[in-house]
């Protein structure tokens, strides 16, 4: 079958087949975030037919769950039964449809990128990895009309204009934050979040599941951060937590869009609603009240009592048992109520644990004086495009995730007029999101130490869902170009242009995103 789909390709390429009008067609221009080498080709488009098939690579799970989670957007809106087939079951002469092979790969992809081939008849997108076909997925969605993003049968025809993709990404980690600890975000919402989310070649959720205001995840042998310490949030609504199992659920939904979860435990600042939870973690051994306000800065684990250490333990344990992802992030930021003395040993007490429970060291860039081991990941949120103890941590082998808040911070408002979000690192209209560069921003660090662009989206002022889309779209797609296309390719002349084309996409989708006037939206 493999040969038939040569064959079939090179017959494609030559055959002389009349051309239908294109004018319809979604354009190899208007992907987001841009490949690395995209070019429409002269044959005849692909049309996906209701005899069509899914075909998929033999023998790799992974891969099979790719075709599943394209069939799934497909069936829906096209109608059509599309069946799943082993790729070397395709009958000769009669596979029109779609293939996901990870056999005979162009070595120019690497380990996430892949190569999609559209001819008359098939669509081919070859990878190494079921990360590199999620990814070409996701390309041909973009090529496909918007309305197959609908969940209801839509009338046809499904055309993919013919072409060829050649794509991998700039940096592996590229990241979105959600602060679920401000204001509690149901679970079924973030799973509308991560398939907002993996529609632009996103890989990391990171869930920022702890603060002052509230704990957002079940602790067996510490039941009442849940219970009592999750039980409210900024304003004093209601709050609420994931059970384990709903944070298992998260975490398998995410897999299987191809997204690492890294969850955060915020240590020691961050922690009142710990604290609020369990007397005996305070110095003082009184706890305090709940909080809903949204003051940084104020709480502090006891750095000098050994019980704090066995609370971290326990968390630690859990938390990293629930999450297959190597990394574990423990905040670190603001510990503003933290001697700076005893912020030093509690990092010294707290690193072990992490490693003893196999799990990568990832805290905001405060982490980097601490002398994190080698292989941990700093994230870079401060407005300085200085800073020696980063530069330092990158010499004793730790990687940069770069989320400069006057760019990268999805709570900033985009204008005064904005109805939600915060002002202190200033305005962030698209052109501001786009206009940087993570491989040359942090003075003395190379771009070879960074690992990739995060946005952070914050809660104190986002409630729901559809504010966090109206926030997060349409910055979030600009760091996402920013952390996956070459930077040869980035410019923003074409960058709002391509933008422009996901607003019927995300209208059908039902994303609540800011129609900015930077933007020529179609
Ligand atoms: C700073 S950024 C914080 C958060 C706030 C955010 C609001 C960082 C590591 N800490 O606690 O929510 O500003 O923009």
């Amino acid at each position: 079958a493999l040969l038939a789909i040569s064959l079939l390709l090179s017959g494609a390429i030559s055959s002389a087949s009349p051309v239908s009008p294109r004018a319809a067609l979604t354009s190899y221009a208007d992907i987001v975030p841009a490949p690395m080498d995209a070019r429409p080709g002269d044959g005849a488009p692909f049309t996906l037919h209701p005899g069509s098939v899914v075909s998929v690579e033999r023998g790799s799970p992974e891969a099979a769950d790719v075709a599943e989670h394209l069939v799934g957007i497909l069936r829906p809106s096209t109608g059509y039964l599309l069946p799943i087939v082993p790729a070397t079951e395709i009958p000769r002469g009669s596979n029109e449809g779609i293939a996901l092979l990870l056999s005979d790969v162009d070595p120019a992809v690497g380990e996430e990128g892949y190569r999609l081939d559209v001819t008359e008849r098939l669509v081919v997108i070859r990878a190494r990895t079921a990360d590199g076909l999620f990814a070409g997925v996701q390309t041909l969605r973009q090529l496909l009309p918007p309305k197959v993003e609908s969940r209801a049968v839509q009338a046809g025809p499904w055309q993919v204009p013919a072409g060829r993709v050649l794509d991998r990404p700039r940096f592996t980690h590229r990241g979105a934050m959600l602060d679920v600890a401000r204001h509690f975000i149901p679970a079924e919402d973030i799973k509308r979040y991560i398939d907002q989310i993996a529609l632009f070649k996103i890989n990391r959720l990171h869930l920022h599941l702890t603060d002052d205001q509230g704990w957002r995840i079940e602790i067996k042998s510490w039941p009442r951060l849940a219970t009592y310490g999750g039980s409210t949030q900024v304003g004093g609504g209601p709050g609420g937590y994931y059970t384990q199992e709903e944070y298992r659920e998260i975490v398998e939904y995410a897999r299987l869009r191809r997204i690492t979860v890294v969850p955060e435990i915020d240590m020691p600042g961050h922690t009142n609603a710990a604290l609020a939870s369990y007397a005996e973690l305070n110095c003082d051994g009184v706890a305090p009240p709940l909080y809903t306000g949204t003051d940084v800065g104020f709480s502090s684990l006891c750095v000098p009592r050994e019980i704090t250490y066995q609370f971290i333990d326990d968390v630690i344990r859990e938390v990293a048992a629930l999450t297959p992802g190597p990394y574990l992030h423990i905040g670190g930021d603001e510990a503003h109520a933290t001697d700076p003395v005893e912020y030093l040993y509690f990092m010294a007490r707290v690193t072990p644990i992490v490693q003893k429970y196999d799990k990568v060291l990832v805290g905001w860039n405060e982490i980097a004086k601490t002398d994190p081991p080698e292989g941990s990941l700093v994230q870079y949120w401060h407005l300085s495009q200085t800073n020696d103890e980063v530069v330092e941590a990158v010499r004793q082998g730790s990687r940069v995730v770069m989320s400069p808040a006057k760019h990268a911070y999805l709570d900033m408002k985009y204008h005064p007029g904005t109805p939600l979000g915060l002002t202190w690192a200033g305005y962030i209209e698209v052109a501001d999101a786009y206009g940087w560069d993570p491989g040359t921003y942090l003075a003395g660090v190379d771009e070879s130490a960074i690992a990739g662009v995060e946005g952070p989206l914050w809660t104190e002022t986002i409630t729901n869902l559809d504010e966090i889309e109206f926030m997060a779209f349409p910055r979030l797609a600009a760091l996402a170009e920013l952390a996956w296309s070459p930077k040869d390719v980035h410019g923003w002349e074409e960058f709002r242009h391509r933008l422009g084309a996901q607003g019927p996409r995300w209208r059908v989708m039902g994303v609540d995103f800011y129609p900015s006037s930077q933007v020529p939206w179609r």
